[in-house]
């Protein structure tokens, strides 16, 4: 029996997609790879033919993996903002730190700016940030060049313009474009499964159903300042060492906030440690 490597670029039921040197090959699994979740899109896998079939006998390592969506090996996450619908700041800084605790790399893309710009500089020393309208085809060569050759997800709201990011990318109508709900101007979630989108340059893109990835990062609140760098690069003036920059006294970063920190990013900061705080105690009530 040969067997071979390749890359899983779909899931559908107990199907998959695997990407390797002839193609895209549907694949079955193993019976002891339970089908409950030990294979998921951008896995790395050993492959055999067996008969007319081809069957998946293991997974390679995983560099990382996200479970909303359910994709792993990724090197960077575009975290999609636009001025409609409004951005939720707090999500992005959520997303932020889950990328940063899973070795993903966060970058920020403001899309739509056809319709209007945003001042994004309080996020200057935290994350790369690209601007772009995909409607328009502006912008988007330079974040197709920046994420040439790795696996880049994208996360965001919905209706912000994942999908029609990654069709500009593409440069092909490769995903359904939804219609921005107008009364509510708020998305449908029109993109429902995950596929990862191998393109000709070695780059794979997962297009993602909108939804935040942020309930599954598993932290203790004093833990939270680590993923904060903006903010840590003043703690050797802190009075304390361990300083969380919410109540102690003399905090440097406090006295810096309005300069150069924004005042929108450390309130955040202080609102998700609140809820770290809140939630560790609702574990232990
Ligand atoms: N003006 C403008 N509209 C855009 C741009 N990009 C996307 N849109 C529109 O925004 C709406 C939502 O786009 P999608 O690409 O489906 O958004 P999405 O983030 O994939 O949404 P979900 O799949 O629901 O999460 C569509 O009506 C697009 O035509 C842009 O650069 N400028
Ligand atoms: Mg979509
Ligand atoms: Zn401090």
């Amino acid at each position: 029996m040969k067997s071979f490597e390749g890359r899983v670029v779909k899931a559908v039921a107990s199907r998959f997609g695997v990407e390797c040197e002839k193609g895209v090959l549907t694949c079955f699994a193993r019976k002891r790879l339970k089908l409950d979740g030990s294979i998921c899109v951008g896995d790395r896998v050993k492959v055999t033919k067996d008969g007319d079939s081809f069957c998946i006998d293991g997974v390679l390592p995983r560099k990382n993996f996200l479970v909303r969506p359910y994709v792993s090996n990724i090197d960077v996450c575009l975290i999609v903002i636009a001025c409609e619908p409004a951005p939720d700041l707090l999500l992005v800084d959520k997303e932020i730190v889950n990328c940063l605790s899973r070795q993903i790399e966060p970058v920020i893309v403001l899309n739509k700016t056809d319709i209007a710009d945003m001042d994004l500089s309080e996020y200057d020393k935290v994350a790369k940030i690209f601007k772009c309208s995909a409607a328009q085809q502006e912008g988007i060569a330079a974040l197709a060049e920046y994420i040439e050759g790795k696996t880049a997800c994208l996360a965001g709201q919905s209706a912000v313009g994942k999908s029609s990011i990654v069709n500009a990318i593409a440069d092909s109508q490769l995903m359904q474009v939804g219609e921005l709900a107008k009364k509510i101007k708020r998305g449908k979630h029109t993109t429902r499964h995950v596929e990862l989108i191998s393109l000709p340059n070695g780059t794979y893109i997962a297009d993602t159903c909108g939804f935040s990835m942020l309930d599954c990062v598993e932290m203790e609140p004093a833990e939270l300042r680590l993923y904060f760098d903006d903010l840590e690069e003043f703690r050797p003036q802190c009075r304390f060492n361990m300083c969380t920059h919410t109540d102690e006294p003399d905090c440097a970063v406090r006295a810096h906030v309005g300069k150069e920190i924004g005042a929108g990013r450390y309130e955040r900061y202080v609102a998700l440690y609140n809820e770290l705080v809140k939630r560790k105690q609702t574990k232990f009530d």
